[in-house]
């Protein structure tokens, strides 16, 4: 009985990670690969959040540059902190 619970709830979290990608990135226009780990998320208006490595929403200044996975330099519009985490939050 208590191994049946388990295997739900490993499932649960797979089922529940998975969707919780999918609603930023569905929000999302398009995301971009950085170079050190970081994922952008670019929005329909055109203004972006970033995401870590580790996964967390992280401030960025916009007008600052960063380098994609390859080689391409992109200029942070915006910075939608709450947005992405927002999405991130509803999702999980
Ligand atoms: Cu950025």
């Amino acid at each position: 009985m208590l191994k049946r619970i388990m295997i739900a709830a490993a499932i649960g979290a797979i089922a529940s990670s998975t969707f919780a990608a999918d609603a930023a990135h569905t929000a999302a226009n398009q995301t971009l690969e950085l170079k050190n780990g970081s994922t952008v998320y670019i929005f329909p208006d055109g203004k972006m959040a970033m995401e870590g490595v580790t996964g967390r929403v992280e401030r960025m200044k916009p007008g600052d540059v960063m380098e994609t996975k390859d080689g391409k330099k992109i200029v942070m519009v915006g910075d939608e902190v709450m947005k992405l985490d927002s999405l991130k939050y509803i999702s999980r």
